[in-house]
């Protein structure tokens, strides 16, 4: 058994892994590990479904030919240096991401920020931490999240802000719950009814964009009815001249009200819950971070603590929840183009002091171009030579259309990643394989500042190397071999840990002090540890005078519906998939959940559009448009549009949200504003719908108007649907025995190919006939000998549709559950467990059980 971390979001839960077999292994929640005590969430659990060596990217491949690792890397570090030396050190750029571990984090940004002396490193957490971390350091005068997981078990009101938690932290949603079963309060703010808002004791479904402005209301009702603590603003927090003037501007009641589009009695309800509870954590992510006001969100969020004293006090705290597995390693190393290192910006003291330390020939002058700045450098020809490693962007950047012509157009571009063909490698003159989770040691940052190591499991498959591998060889062959001669990456690690205490005298809160010593095995033996204690618990901040800040922050001006684009496009996560699907997309089990992209828009907006349930819609801005399945949603609020981010050129023919937003960001903080994008929605008609089950992956892609793809069991699901000739999609059937049936009046076709005696595929049309559910189908597939109904689609009687998954675990969808609850009278979540299993090990899906078991209640009324 190895103890691990999950590969995913920011709880940081750790594991116990098993090793099985040959790339087999056995998951486990590690009931020692503080941050899940053993749980683990549906990504978490299926992680061993990821393992197989599916479309890794095995060896170095210069374009598209396979290439020695001394050949890749000699490419790639003249190009940099023929680069450098030709247009400066600010002509080169790295594109790294929170999904590295610290290790790898730590070499990369030494590298470009001392060894070749530009802060043009910028990471994927520009669009997830950044408007936080600005937050962070104007209120406190550092990055430090004042919190810790321990601050839920101990609060009696939690504020969910722009945080999808049930989804996407579905373990810390779980503590959260367990507080509420103890008698805790639960306020959502969000402007779709999630199942996180479903289960709180108060929803409220804001105008988007308007959160400063809630704050800010939140704010001066403290100060009227006089919870404000005094002694604490007093003794420990500067409030500039001027701010409760620029905060009570719009700040009553019935102004905030009608700002937010909320009702007034709710407002006041949370108001005085608000008030009366001190021990209040307030846990916020992307509905506050990727605004175009993102920091002045956060600051309005942090006005509220510092101002009513909750801060520093178990259970008493304003939480900014990270996203990716080590978004807050990437925050220590000062991965960000606008930090330096170990939480030291680009004053003259601090880069002498960094320079010193690493002993190296020069040192950036000054922060680097942020992402979308860096994107936009690189399509005007200013970066000559990129490097991206461990992110998508050519799916995730906003504007992501421009973004590939970008990556198009640079004259040379490396990827580093596990998977062979992404959308963004499709443009790399250089990919280089880089070992997975799994493969790989090193250690990551949760969201309370927990320290845990993942730990190897599997040999490294083909010639892939650790990232901090890949980085360290390119800098020894640009001329650094004594800056870069790591063997190990204990070694990378102890070096950071001695950066984070060098010459800091209680300066900087980040510090590993004893973290340099004891060698490896101390290293291996590394167990999960939080830095920074109960930050500011003495009322010290680190700023020069040691208090903290109010930042007067007022409400930006709502933009009136546009003309042309007059719907608001909202964007963000399914439950069960994880950005751009190159490892959850491997999971047969995760796929499920949601099998297509879909658009979600109000009953009221559909039926005024002519959209209809189930069909396909286009969604377009000015910066281009996509397709999406339509489930029309009462949850969202008319005039509001919501898209996943997951699928790709890879997955669907549908449904990239990338290309939507605008490349616009925060001024403050460079974080772009995902959440708030004008735009339009139209019905698409199709002919014929379909869908396509296949033993592996079909010998070509379906090409029609919509076909999107997920993993099942021993092959792939294919929804399709078009206007041209259906009988085209027979060129993507694999070779084998065909059987056909052909019903004119209905325009249906039905064909099932068999090899061996196996079912390989079975491809359905029809233009106005019913489509079969797909399971019994796609069971076929594991079968050794094709059933005799298949070209009825199920079995000889007939067999219940599942449904949407609802529990993964269990692998039971919405049918199936909504038929126990009915016909054996459940009547709440631990009823359906008891009876059929279902959210009774991960648990993820406790949310959407208890809406079941609502919506029965209401059918059954
Ligand atoms: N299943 C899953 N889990 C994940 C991830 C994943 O890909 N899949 N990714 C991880 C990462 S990197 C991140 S950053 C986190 C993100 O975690 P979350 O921030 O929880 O996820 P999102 O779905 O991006 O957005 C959260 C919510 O913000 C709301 N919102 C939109 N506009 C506004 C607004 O103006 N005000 C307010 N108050 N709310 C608004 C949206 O409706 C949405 O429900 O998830 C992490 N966990
Ligand atoms: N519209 C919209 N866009 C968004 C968001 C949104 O809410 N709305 N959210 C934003 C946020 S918060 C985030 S965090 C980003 C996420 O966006 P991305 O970072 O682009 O998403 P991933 O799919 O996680 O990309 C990670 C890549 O790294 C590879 N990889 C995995 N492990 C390793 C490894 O160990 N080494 C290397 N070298 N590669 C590895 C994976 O195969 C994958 O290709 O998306 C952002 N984009
Ligand atoms: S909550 Fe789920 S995805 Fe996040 S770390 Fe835990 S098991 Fe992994
Ligand atoms: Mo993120």
């Amino acid at each position: 058994m190895i103890l691990t971390t999950c590969a995913y979001c920011g709880v940081g839960c750790g594991i116990r892994a098993t090793v099985t077999g040959e790339r087999q292994v056995r998951i486990e929640g590690d009931p020692d590990h503080p941050a899940n005590r053993g749980r683990l969430c549906s990504k978490g659990t299926h992680l061993g479904e990821t393992v197989s060596l599916d479309g890794r990217l095995l060896h170095p491949m210069i374009g598209r030919k396979r290439a020695s690792w001394d050949k890749a890397l000699d490419l790639v570090a003249r190009k940099f240096r023929d680069a450098i030396a030709t247009h400066g050190p600010d002509s080169v750029a790295f594109y790294v991401s929170g999904q590295l571990l610290t290790e790898d984090y730590y070499v990369a940004n030494k590298l470009m920020k001392g060894f070749i002396g530009s802060a043009n490193i910028d990471t994927n957490s520009r669009l997830c931490m950044s408007s936080a971390v600005a937050g962070h350091m104007r209120a406190f005068g550092e990055d430090v999240v004042p919190a810790n997981y321990d601050d839920i078990d101990a609060a009696d009101l939690i504020v969910l802000v722009g945080s999808n938690t049930a989804w996407c932290h579905p373990i810390v949603y779980q503590r959260i719950r367990a507080r509420c079963e103890a008698g805790a309060k639960l306020v959502v703010i969000d402007p779709r009814r999630t199942e996180t808002a479903e289960e709180a004791d108060l929803h409220l479904p804001l105008r988007p964009g308007s959160d400063v402005a809630l704050m800010n209301g939140a704010l001066a009702w403290c100060r009227d009815v006089g919870v404000l603590d005094a002694g604490f603003v007093a003794d420990h927090v500067a409030v500039p001249d001027g701010f409760w003037d620029a905060i009570g501007e719009g700040s009553d009641l019935w102004s905030v009200a009608r700002t937010c589009d909320l009702p007034v009695a709710d407002l006041k309800r949370f108001y005085e819950l608000f008030a009366a509870t001190p021990r209040t954590v307030t846990l916020f992510s992307q509905g506050v971070n990727q605004s175009l006001a993102g920091t002045d969100q956060v600051n309005a969020i942090l006005n509220l603590h510092l101002a009513t004293g909750r801060i520093g006090k178990p259970g008493a705290a304003p939480f900014s929840i990270t996203g990716q597995p080590n978004a807050m390693g990437g925050r220590e190393v000062g991965g960000l183009a606008s930090t330096l290192a170990a939480h030291m910006d680009f004053a003259p003291g601090n880069r002498e002091r960094v320079q010193r330390f690493w002993a190296s020939p020069t040192i950036a002058p000054k922060p680097g171009l942020k992402a979308v700045d860096l994107f936009r450098a690189v399509d005007e020809g200013r970066i000559k030579a990129l490097w991206i490693m461990a992110t998508n962007p050519a799916v995730s950047m906003p504007d992501a259309g421009r973004v590939r012509d970008a990556l198009a157009g640079c004259p040379f571009v490396v990827v580093s990643d596990v998977i062979a063909d992404t959308d963004t490698s499709a443009h790399a003159h250089v990919r280089l394989p880089a070992a997975a989770w799994g493969e790989k040691d090193g250690t990551v940052t949760n969201s309370d500042r927990t320290i845990s190591r993942q730990r190897a499991l599997f040999p490294r498959p083909g010639e892939a190397q650790p990232d901090w591998w890949i980085v360290k060889e390119v800098g020894r062959r640009m001329g650094w071999k004594t800056a870069f001669a790591y063997d190990r990456p204990a070694e990378i690690w102890r070096e950071h840990a001695r950066l984070s205490t060098y010459q800091n005298d209680g300066k900087r809160l980040f510090a590993l002090p004893g973290q340099a010593s004891g060698g490896n095995a101390r290293y291996e033996a590394m167990q999960p540890f939080r830095w920074g204690g109960t930050p500011f618990a003495d009322g010290r901040f680190p700023t020069p005078d040691g208090r903290a800040r109010l930042v007067p922050v007022v409400q930006k001006p709502l933009a009136a519906p546009l003309r042309d684009w007059p719907m608001t496009l909202n964007t963000g996560r399914y439950r069960d998939q994880w950005h751009s699907m190159t490892r959850t997309g491997l999971a047969p089990k995760l796929a499920r959940h949601r099998e297509e992209p879909l658009v979600e828009v109000h009953p009221a907006d559909a039926d005024r559009l002519g959209i209809a349930d189930g069909g396909l819609a286009r969604v377009a801005t000015p910066q281009g448009d996509s397709l999406y399945r339509v489930s029309v949603s009462a949850g969202q609020r008319p005039g509001e549009l919501f898209v996943p981010i997951h699928w790709t050129d890879r997955t669907s023919s549908g449904g990239r949200t990338g290309l939507l937003p605008r490349p616009l960001a925060d001024p403050i903080s460079g974080q772009p504003g995902f959440k708030m994008t004008p735009a339009r929605i139209a019905a698409v008609a199709t002919r014929w719908r379909g869908f396509l089950i296949v033993a592996g992956e079909p010998p070509r892609r379906p090409d029609c108007l919509w076909a999107t793809r997920v993993a099942v069991p021993a092959g792939t699901l294919w929804e399709l649907a078009g206007d041209g000739d259906a009988g085209l999609l027979d060129a993507v059937l694999p070779a084998g025995e065909r059987i056909e049936a052909i019903d004119r009046a209905r325009g249906t076709r039905r064909i099932a190919v068999i090899a061996g005696g196996r079912l390989v595929a079975a491809l359905f049309v029809t233009e106005s006939g019913e489509l079969p559910a797909r399971d019994w189908l796609i069971a076929q597939l594991s079968e050794a000998q094709a059933a005799p109904t298949v070209l009825a689609g199920r079995a000889p009687g007939a067999t219940i549709d599942r449904g949407a998954i609802v529990c993964a675990c269990f692998d039971l969808g919405v049918r199936t559950i909504l038929a126990a609850i009915r016909d054996r009278h459940l009547a709440d979540v631990a009823a359906i467990g008891a009876a059929i299993g279902a959210g009774t090990n991960c648990g993820s899906c406790r949310p959407a059980l208890a809406r079941l078991v609502a919506q029965e209640t209401t059918d059954a009324a």
